[in-house]
């Protein structure tokens, strides 16, 4: 399988990351790219090549273009605020929730910066934009391959994408890239696209994205968000508004859950998108659901990512992978080539 790989993806290296009330070192960190590269390389999986340029308007298909225009000069007006904050990465401290206003821009770099966001966990730092803008890219040439009769490509990129909306970042997400290769795709005249995110965590930014569109399906498997991040969306009651309706489809499982009933939930999955008819698949591909996870709670093994790979190729689609979650860094590099290994193998 075709690998594009975005080498930028180490100048987003954040330090810390707020967790009960203290500063704890980052779980998402350049390393985790690198041992998927790693393993991509010893496994010879197949080529690997560095995104080509687009223009950044395409980035505007899917987000908003005051969003884009903050993120581009976050690091600087951070660092205007304070030049030792050159040495600290960039954090929110309030936030415009409900009965507050989100239609004014504040001028204050602050007040900006949580409009923007909806955790305190993803520190934005020097490198940032670069890397997402990148990894963007590197979504978009991969789905670029697939439109020119590429089977399947894998993009990969950090930071992940799907917690990002059309004008927030959290949960580590900054750009969407799931959502920009799956815009792509239609924008290239694929009639219907489904989302399939299987990472741990909900996909909120991903089905905001698409959740009054009949066009784009966005399906989840995914932690309970009665207890699990990001808690305030990915219910299963959660099916779409307007035009969209029918075509949001969210399969919460319980902390805990193992691969067979895990297993069951991905062949519904993709039952409802046979049904939809779509015309490509784009995966958000998460590891977090293996078993060692430092932040998650399923309990997959190293080689129930083979059956995964397995079960995605029988959708019989055009496949964009796109890396998302995944945390237990030694391991993550297995659990993701066994998925691309497995769809490899099956769809032959
Ligand atoms: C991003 B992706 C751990 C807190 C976890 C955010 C989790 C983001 C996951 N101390 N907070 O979906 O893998
Ligand atoms: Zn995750």
């Amino acid at each position: 399988m075709l690998t594009v790989f975005n080498h930028l993806h180490v100048v987003h290296h954040g330090k810390v990351e707020m967790f009960r009330g203290q500063l704890v070192p980052c779980f998402e960190v350049p390393a985790r790219a690198d041992y998927v590269l790693r393993e991509l390389q010893e496994r010879g999986l197949g080529p690997i090549e560095s995104p080509i340029e687009f223009d950044e308007g395409v980035l505007a298909r899917v987000h908003s273009q005051r969003y884009l225009d903050f993120l581009a000069e976050a690091w600087n007006e951070w660092v205007a605020l304070d030049p030792a904050n050159v040495d600290r990465d960039a954090f929110p401290s309030y936030w415009p929730i409900r009965t507050f206003r989100s239609d004014v821009l504040p001028t204050s770099f602050a007040a900006r910066m949580g409009l923007f966001s909806y955790d305190a966990g993803s520190p934005l730092t020097s490198g940032t934009w670069q890397a997402a803008r990148a990894g963007a890219f590197c979504a978009l040439t991969a789905a670029a391959r697939v439109l020119r009769n590429e089977r399947a490509a894998f993009a990969l990129t950090r930071p992940p994408g799907h917690h990002a909306g059309a004008d927030f970042f959290g949960g580590y997400c900054f750009l969407n890239n799931a959502a920009i290769a799956a815009q792509a795709l239609r924008d290239a005249g694929v009639e219907r696209v489904a989302v399939l995110d299987i990472d741990y965590h909900h996909g909120n930014g991903t089905q905001a994205i698409f959740y009054d569109r009949a066009d784009v399906l966005f399906t989840s498997i995914h932690g309970d968000p009665h207890t699990e991040y990001p808690y305030y969306l990915g219910y299963a009651a959660e099916r779409g508004t307007g035009e969209g309706e029918g075509f949001n489809r969210n399969l919460p499982l319980p902390r805990g859950t193992g691969f067979a009933e895990w297993r069951a939930a991905l062949k519904e999955a993709l039952r409802g998108i046979a049904r939809f008819k779509a015309g490509a698949l784009v995966v958000s591909l998460g590891l977090d659901t293996f078993e060692g996870d430092p932040i998650a709670g399923f309990t997959l093994a190293t080689p129930d990512y083979l059956r995964i790979g397995e079960d995605l190729a029988t959708a019989g689609l055009p496949t964009v992978f796109v890396f998302e979650g995944g945390y237990a860094v030694a391991e993550v590099g297995a659990n993701a080539v066994n998925v691309l290994e497995g769809f490899q193998q099956q769809a032959g």
